[in-house]
């Protein structure tokens, strides 16, 4: 027995040993993570693919990104092909807000957390996602309506540029805006067309409502600032001066946008913060160690008019 227990001593050390390698071996295993994004329709857009690619490298994160060039069934055709790949987690940007629950109970089934980012959904059982990290669609349409009230004391025309149809931002945004100068009725919207958040479908509704209603519009209010400096190119084309003959209100404060604030042509951009990265990835490393997260976490968004944007426009980012 005494020349047995060394033996086993060793063996049981041995074993321990290898267990160890392995946790730590597991705990370097390179995230596998799956991106379905919307699409390339904005500089926004862009700046949140940018955010999203450039911080996995640095993490040394495998991200499989699929650009869904704006529509939803290429988005779930990625999910699904994540799934059968086996990744870690899967992130989704969604382009509209119905139609996800199906795709959803299959990420589910295979216990692979999503994290919806940027855009919600409708669903009727929230335990289809781990969490949605993203800004206020809602906050930002009452900041950019109640900037508008004050600028004009309650009065104007406004012809309204939508978003992408049944997405979850144009909704929220027509929405809020409605509601908040609903306590102005002296600001009225003439028309309301959209421009799917793209900048050369801005320009060309624009141009269809100034022959439509001509000098009767004295304000723009956009979606997003890709379809506010189309409808600049059309109102500079018509012999108009932008943020002067017609008042433009918009969001997302990209750089382009911010600039047309200190130039005056915009007059006022509320911020739609598209740097995701650092945030997506976080969550997912709690939810991969089997840690708690918030339901739903908000981006801080701030509104830029005449009065800050030249202090700001140097250390925007995207
Ligand atoms: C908002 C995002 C919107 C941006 C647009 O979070 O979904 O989509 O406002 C983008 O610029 O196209």
């Amino acid at each position: 027995m005494q020349k047995l227990l060394p033996r086993l001593v060793w063996v049981a050390a041995g074993l321990f040993a290898a267990t160890a390698s392995l946790h730590a071996q597991a705990a370097k295993k390179q995230l596998k993570v799956g991106f379905a994004q919307t699409g390339a329709e904005s500089a926004w857009r862009t700046a949140n693919s940018e955010s999203m690619k450039s911080e996995a490298a640095k993490r040394g994160i495998d991200l499989k990104f699929s650009d869904g060039q704006g529509k939803q069934e290429n988005q779930i055709r990625a999910v699904r092909s994540f799934i059968t790949q086996g990744v870690d987690a899967i992130v989704i940007a969604p382009i509209v807000e119905t139609g996800w629950d199906p795709v959803l109970r299959d990420a589910k089934r295979a216990k692979i957390p999503v994290i919806l980012t940027d855009r919600t959904i409708k669903t009727e059982d929230e335990s289809l996602f781990a969490c949605f990290i993203g800004s206020d669609f809602y906050e930002e349409g009452r900041m950019a309506a109640d900037w508008l009230a004050k600028k004009t004391s309650g009065k104007g025309r406004i012809v309204e540029l939508q978003g992408t149809p049944g997405s979850a931002p144009a909704n929220e945004r027509r929405k809020a805006f409605g509601d908040a100068i609903a306590k102005y009725p002296g600001l009225k919207i003439i028309d309301s067309q959209s421009g799917n958040f793209e900048r050369s479908t801005g320009k060309v509704v624009m141009e269809a409502l100034l022959k439509k209603h001509g000098r009767t519009i004295e304000i723009v209010y956009a979606h997003n600032d890709d379809m506010a400096l189309g409808a600049i190119q059309a109102i500079e084309a018509a012999g108009l001066k932008p943020g002067k003959d017609i008042i433009i209100v918009s969001i997302d404060a990209i750089k382009e946008a911010v600039q047309a604030v200190v130039d005056g042509k915009i007059n006022c951009t509320v911020e739609c913060n598209p740097l995701f990265g650092p945030k997506v990835y976080d969550t997912i490393a709690k939810l991969v160690a089997g840690e708690k997260v918030p339901k739903k976490a908000f981006n801080k968004d701030e509104l830029f008019d005449s009065t800050n944007a030249a202090a700001v426009i140097a250390k925007r980012q995207y």
